[in-house]
């Protein structure tokens, strides 16, 4: 079987759960989107279409890092990203054994993600999003948090801090 990449997956969540609204994420947090390319540069990184059409325009595709796109439509156009019709082929595409590749969203792909990760980087966010639409998988029993990160508190006044969790992979 050829080798796939090992799976992390990365959000931000805040109180209940909420990861977003409307199409967007609902809070302005630049410490939370400096982190997020810190621990996904130069790693291919894999979302759903939503999550690609959220991207603000600049920003798409993320620069320094391989942008693989799950729709199942094969017709879709993501330039300079590769569409594939799955979680599982994006895992596959992103390559060597050794490597990482990173879930960055959204809701309906974290919840494929979460059998196949081995490893999850969670921004908790001390803050009440009223009318969220879109929210984190369940972090199940057979997660260990190896890193609760410090208690933080943005520019902005928002506290929030950076966990790390690990889990033995379920080789697929
Ligand atoms: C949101 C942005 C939103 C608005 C303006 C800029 C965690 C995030 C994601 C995914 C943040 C977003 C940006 C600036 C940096 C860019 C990416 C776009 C880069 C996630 N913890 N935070 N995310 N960004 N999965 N997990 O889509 O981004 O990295 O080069």
């Amino acid at each position: 079987m050829a080798a796939a990449a090992r799976l992390g997956m990365i959000w931000a969540e805040a109180i209940g759960g909420a990861i977003g609204r409307d199409g967007d994420m609902p809070w302005h947090l630049p410490e939370d989107l400096a982190h997020f390319k810190r621990v996904t540069i130069g790693a291919p990184v894999i979302m759903g279409r939503r999550t690609w059409d959220s991207l603000p325009g600049r920003f798409r595709p993320l620069p320094g890092r391989a942008n693989l796109v799950v729709s199942r439509d094969p017709a879709y156009d993501a330039p300079g990203a590769a569409v594939v019709a799955s979680l599982e082929e994006a895992v596959e595409r992103a390559g060597a054994a050794d490597a990482r590749a990173w879930v960055m969203g959204g809701g309906q792909l974290y919840r494929a993600g979460m059998p196949l990760a081995d490893e999850l980087v969670v921004t908790r966010i001390d803050l009440e999003v009223p009318d969220a639409d879109t929210f984190a998988p369940g972090i199940g029993p057979e997660w260990t948090l190896v890193d609760p990160g410090e208690p933080l508190e943005s520019r902005s006044a928002i506290r929030y801090r950076f966990e790390r969790w690990e889990r033995v992979p379920v080789s697929v």
